[in-house]
């Protein structure tokens, strides 16, 4: 096997005996074979027209190849199966191979990993606002273009406008699910949120997919189970038609790598709508329960008619905490605050816009991306306990949990952190970096703002491929950087971006806001 997809992965360059993640080599071989089919798939419907079959196969095969989504080579193969019946369907295609790309020379590789798995990551993307009835055929019909590339003689400078390419259409991708969301939930709004847990039986909900929150929610309403959030399912609460069920109480615990402590002993069955699963440990298996294209071999796996009676069925019989249990967040905090959508802020642009002209908010810091086990990331909580007083945090996504327990106060009447959802909600920062823009008369790069961001898997490769799509320069990436980004494509990188890996938070402020 080699997968090098994610930033944990082995040695800084690749996972080649099983993967850090707990991926077997098994799993992996199926996943390239899966990823073969669908550029084979790809190649064989392009410029055809596609079906509604096809394009759910394309996006939830993408999609199930995302770090720590599915470790079940039953799910695999059976994709694998219905792929091949597809690409039959459409008259048949080449070969492909897609475990040639990762012997590829070593720009080649860069850059087809860069599409390859910035696709990965809009799909996820896709697959949500595709749940609740929204599609965009230009989304769909790049995930085509953009596999079939990978089986085509290309120059570099084609490979790398594709990779663009992928950055702009996930623009459109992440607004989508944005109208998606706002369709069916309303406009996100400010809600504290308490990280205690009620006595009696509860449900843990971890990934980010808010349908399958909401039929839970529906499921489980008058039962005398209350529903609390995990990791990225924190923003729910700020929704009106989530947010309504009093019996979604509040957020348990912390990022997606601290579950195995975190689950540990907790007498609640926990059910995984997306990544980051990891393999659970024996203690809880039992409690685990999974849906969608989430999937890990011996776990209940909830199917398609989203009956969760058998999660329910556990929750009674575990019967949660017999007393109420205080919780608190990492750094000791009781209460989050999600919700600072687009509309939000906006809704206090001219606040904002005076408090930048008089100089009571002298900058905006975008703090975001996903957490992870490897040492190096409290530099994001370091360096946000450094940030000055006359400064906003905006956040995003499961990395903020290294902060986002931490009172800073406020500044202009504002609050400093403001935490503006799921990672998907990255379209949220980049809509009011380009309002602010606007009403300043410059360019985002020209506002008193600066991106520090963290990254894990592949959604966080499109959010930066599509930041670097609008033309959005000095960037800070952390904590390691992507073993796919192979020197001379770095190089381009930083000629073109001026990316920068991370240092330290004394360090980087002091780039920051010294210049
Ligand atoms: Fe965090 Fe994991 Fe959100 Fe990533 S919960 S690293 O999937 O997309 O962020
Ligand atoms: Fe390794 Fe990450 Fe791939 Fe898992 S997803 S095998 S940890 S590179």
């Amino acid at each position: 096997m080699f997968c090098f997809q994610c930033e944990q992965t082995a040695n800084g360059t690749g996972c080649t005996r099983g993967g850090v993640c707990g991926k077997k080599i098994d799993t992996a071989l199926l996943q390239d074979e899966l990823t073969s089919k669908l550029v084979e798939l790809a190649c064989a419907a392009e410029g055809k027209p596609h079906d509604a079959e096809t394009d759910d196969f394309m996006i939830d095969g993408l999609f199930t190849t995302i770090t720590n989504v599915n470790f079940d080579d039953a799910d695999i193969e059976a994709l694998c199966s219905r792929g091949d019946a597809l690409i039959r369907s459409y008259g048949g295609s080449c070969p492909f191979a897609a475990a040639d790309v990762w012997h590829a020379d070593e720009d080649v590789r860069s850059l087809e990993s860069l599409l390859l798995f910035g696709m990965r990551g809009m799909a996820a993307y896709a697959h949500h606002a595709r749940v609740l009835g929204k599609e965009d055929p230009e989304v769909n019909a790049f995930f085509y273009k953009g596999l079939a590339s990978l089986a085509k003689d290309l120059t570099a400078d084609e490979r790398l406008a594709l990779v663009m390419e992928c950055g702009r259409v996930n623009l459109k991708c992440m607004a989508l699910l944005n109208d998606a969301n706002v369709g069916a939930y309303g406009k996100p709004e400010p809600t504290p949120v308490s990280t205690d847990i009620e006595a009696g039986p509860f449900i843990i909900v971890t990934g980010h997919d808010l349908h399958d929150l909401k039929l839970l929610l529906e499921q489980t309403e008058g039962k005398g189970i209350n529903v609390y959030t995990h990791g990225e399912m924190l923003p729910a609460h700020a929704y009106p038609e989530l947010k309504k069920y009093a019996h979604l109480r509040g957020n348990f615990g912390t990022a997606w790598q601290n579950q195995k402590k975190e689950f540990a002993d907790v007498p609640a069955p926990i059910l995984f709508t997306t990544n980051c699963l990891m393999p659970p440990a024996p203690s809880y298996s039992d409690r685990i329960f999974t849906t969608s294209v989430v999937g890990y071999p011996g776990m209940t796996h909830i199917d398609e008619r989203k009956d969760f009676t058998p999660v329910i069925e556990k929750a009674l019989a575990l019967g949660g905490y017999a007393e109420k249990r205080e919780m608190s967040g990492l750094n000791g905090g009781h209460v989050l605050t999600p919700g600072f959508g687009v509309d939000t802020v906006l809704s206090v642009a001219d606040k904002v816009v005076d408090a930048v002209k008089s100089g009571t908010i002298k900058h905006f810091f975008l703090v975001g991306g996903c957490d992870g086990a490897k040492p190096g990331r409290n530099y994001y909580t370091e360096f946000v306990k450094q940030t000055p007083d006359d400064s906003v945090i905006l956040t995003l996504a499961c990395g903020k949990y290294r902060f986002n327990d931490l009172d800073l106060g406020t500044v202009a009447g504002l609050p400093r952190i403001m935490d503006m959802g799921q990672c998907n909600d990255a379209y949220s920062a980049i809509q009011v970096a380009t309002a602010l823009a606007d009403v300043f008369g410059c360019g985002v790069n020209d506002l008193p703002l600066s991106m520090v961001l963290s990254w894990y898997e592949q959604k966080a490769v499109c959010i930066l491929l599509t930041l670097f799509s609008l033309g959005i320069k000095n960037i800070y990436l952390g904590p390691t950087l992507p073993a796919f980004v192979s020197p001379n494509v770095l190089k381009l990188l930083v000629e073109k971006f001026s990316i920068s890996p991370i240092s330290t938070p004394s360090e980087d402020l002091e780039k920051i806001l010294g210049s």
